[in-house]
């Protein structure tokens, strides 16, 4: 498998210039990679939900699954611990995820599921045509707010860290190996990962210059180091004038809710294998 085997037949529907053909790129790359290492195409699941972003899952010829707006973590959650093998990446957007189904996030990262998260945070509602989100910056004018908003933004990554996430990272559709790498590692991370990808919508947002001239990759900065990942995550609070960050935050080794849930005794973490014989025995 490789990455033109992993195009489909679907006609992209995406405004020319989108930031998502930058993370379809970026994603069917670390597919290929990942699959030249050994990782088995049939052991990945995609999951999306509703919006400009969830398209992609119809662009990559991998199994999938199109969820509910809002509703990307528990349905990959529930394929995850029917079978444990999966490798399971959700893709949501930040109205999507840091919206409707911020509680979803939370509580995955709390149980620190062993499922991968990617975010296509262009800002806005895409699909919709230009509504505000949680990310959107003070004084947002879109199609809800003309006058433009009366609210600051949340920072979904410092929310996500105090959740329990074990690994959070940052990327932009301006930055495709960057990308790559991060999916990659964030796929073989062993526990809750997010890569929260700030996705230009060249249509409702266009950050390119804004952020082709904030933007720097993290360099001397200690990823297992929680309170050097938050200094750096309340860096830029996406409303100020800062540097933005990119790269990996914070990633630690934590046991995986799987591991706990299918354990004896709660405290006691179960092995992989054991995982499988017990799901086998609970579903017959
Ligand atoms: C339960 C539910 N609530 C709301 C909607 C309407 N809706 C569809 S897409 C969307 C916004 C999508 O924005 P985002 O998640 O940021 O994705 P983007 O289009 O920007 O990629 C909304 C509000 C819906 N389909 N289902
Ligand atoms: S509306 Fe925005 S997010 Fe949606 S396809 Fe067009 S550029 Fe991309
Ligand atoms: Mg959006």
């Amino acid at each position: 498998m490789n990455q033109a085997n992993l195009a489909t037949y679907s006609q992209s529907t995406w405004c020319p210039g989108c930031g998502n053909f930058a993370i379809l790129n970026a994603i069917k790359g670390a597919l290929a990679e990942l699959h030249a290492d050994g990782l088995a195409t049939e052991d990945v699941v995609l999951v999306s939900g509703i919006g400009c972003h969830a398209k992609i899952v119809d662009y990559i010829n991998v199994n999938s699954f199109y969820s509910l707006h809002g509703r990307v973590v528990p349905a990959a959650e529930g394929i995850k611990l029917a079978n444990p093998k999966l490798k399971v990446i959700g893709f949501a957007g930040d109205g999507d995820a840091y919206g409707e189904g911020i509680e979803h996030l939370i509580f995955a990262a709390k149980r620190n599921i062993d499922i991968t998260m990617i975010i296509h945070n262009n800002r806005v509602y895409g699909l919709t045509t230009g509504q505000y989100t949680p990310t959107s910056p003070l004084g947002f004018r879109g199609r809800s707010t003309p006058q433009g908003t009366s609210e600051l933004p949340i920072n979904p990554l410092e929310v996500i860290l105090a959740s329990g996430a074990s690994y959070l990272a940052r990327g932009t559709s301006h930055g495709i190996e960057l990308l790559k790498s991060i999916f990659k590692e964030a796929i073989l991370h062993k526990g809750f990962s997010l890569v929260d990808v700030l996705q230009v919508c060249v249509t409702y947002f266009n950050m390119y210059e804004y952020y082709d001239k904030h933007v720097y990759e993290l360099k001397d900065h200690n990823s297992q180091d929680y309170n050097q990942a938050l200094n750096k995550i309340r860096e830029w609070d996406y409303n100020k004038e800062a540097a933005i960050a990119l790269g990996v935050f914070y990633k630690t080794d934590n046991p995986t809710f799987e591991e706990r849930f299918l354990a004896d005794k709660p405290g006691e973490v179960a092995d992989k294998d054991s995982i499988i014989k017990e799901l086998l025995k609970k579903s017959v």
